[in-house]
């Protein structure tokens, strides 16, 4: 953990867990009273997560992720400059961590996954094929939703992806259903019900919590704490900024996690799976991460100075993070740009697809939508 304690950004708040600096992208004030919530007596709570103890083959995998995740959101950006994405875009470059972390731990077609308007990289994350992505986003036929949903608007029931959101914290109770759908059904899956640190200001997301814990479903909430809420910072609009302890009134463990650590999102994933797959109700995963760039295309992102992002993208960038470890690890430089080329490949042809791909017929207008005589 000798990594954690490396970066505190100047001016900026400290936001400690027991011993675990998690500073280097933070903007949230220091927890008030250390040790809070393991202080409350007779509830059990998961151990601490570990780091996990990856081998070169599988952080070599974790770092491709990261890296196609990174590039086909630097071409989504750049496609939509020259105007073939339109709509809404909003980019998760800074924060492929958390997702590739996560979602490692999941067995695909046994858990699902639903998230808010910030939803490439769960989807990549989760083996999705970046044409249909792109072409989604370009608003073609062959994109996930047919070209109509757009960036913001993604589903897949094969993989057991649920969205794509664009209402700030719906995902979380939609989520809480996902949960109860698992426990319903006995079909021993869990659902990871991402949203924000704006997201977590909703009420709805308590009534969520309450519903989750009284039932015990199998659901791990994740709050990626990006710090931002479009140009609020998180210390100016939460009360409790640590945000982990968010679900405690409603008997919720919650665990703080660097989300710019691979790994240590990694090792939280295997102990809130643990928890939530015993059958003791779900857990609540602060990760502590930051995003780049503005809140969507639009954003001029004039509520943070370039130094800030600067100084995260130097000390914390997690793919730059993995690569220094999986150099230690013995790869090579070679390796890497081999792998860097792939990715390139890919993204390209996903880009080369969403561009030259047809656009739905006209007829499809009044299809996949309620409009229509009834
Ligand atoms: C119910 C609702 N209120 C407000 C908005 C406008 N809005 C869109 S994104 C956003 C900020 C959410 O921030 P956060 O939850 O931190 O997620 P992030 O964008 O950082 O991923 C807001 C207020 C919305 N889409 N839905
Ligand atoms: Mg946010």
């Amino acid at each position: 953990m000798a990594a954690l304690a490396a970066y505190r950004h100047p001016g900026q708040y400290q936001a400690k867990r027991e011993g675990l600096d998690l500073a280097r992208a933070s903007t949230s004030k220091p927890a008030k009273q250390a040790a809070a919530p393991q202080a409350i007596p007779n509830r059990e709570r998961p151990p601490e997560p570990k780091r996990h103890p990856a081998d070169k083959a599988e952080l070599l995998e974790y770092y491709r992720q990261m890296l196609l995740i990174r590039r086909f959101e630097e071409k989504a950006g750049q496609l939509y400059g020259l105007g073939l994405i339109g709509g809404f875009c909003h980019l998760y470059i800074g924060q492929e961590a958390v997702a590739v972390g996560l979602q490692s731990a999941l067995e695909p077609g046994k858990d699902s996954v639903i998230t808010g308007y910030r939803d490439h990289g769960h989807m990549l994350a989760y083996g999705i094929d970046p044409k249909v992505i792109m072409a989604e986003l370009t608003g073609r036929a062959a994109g996930i939703s047919r070209g109509k949903g757009g960036s913001m608007h993604m589903f897949s029931v094969d993989h057991k992806f649920y969205g794509g959101h664009g209402i700030v914290g719906a995902q979380v109770s939609l989520g809480t259903g996902l949960g109860f759908s698992h426990k319903y059904k006995g079909d021993g899956g869990v659902c990871l019900a991402y949203f924000g640190d704006g997201a977590a200001n909703q009420g709805q997301v308590y009534e969520s919590f309450n519903m989750a814990e009284l039932w015990k479903l199998p659901i791990i909430f994740v709050i990626e704490n990006n710090q931002y809420a479009m140009g609020t910072s998180v210390n100016r609009s939460s009360a409790e900024d640590q945000l982990y302890r968010r679900g405690e009134s409603f008997r919720i463990p919650g665990l703080q996690v660097d989300g710019m650590d691979v790994l240590a999102v990694r090792g939280a994933a295997t102990t809130a799976l643990e928890w939530v797959r015993a059958g003791k109700g779900p857990v609540l995963l602060e990760l502590k991460t930051y995003r780049y760039r503005g809140h969507s295309m639009s954003d001029p992102a004039k509520y943070r100075s370039r130094d800030e992002v600067q100084a995260v993208r130097d000390k914390s960038d997690p793919i730059e993070a993995a690569k220094r470890e999986l150099e230690k690890l013995g790869v090579g430089e070679d390796a890497l740009k081999d792998i860097d080329k792939e990715i390139r490949r890919i993204v390209s042809e996903a880009a080369d697809f969403g561009e030259s791909s047809p656009e739905p017929d006209a007829a499809e207008l009044y299809t996949d939508v309620l409009v229509g005589r009834y």
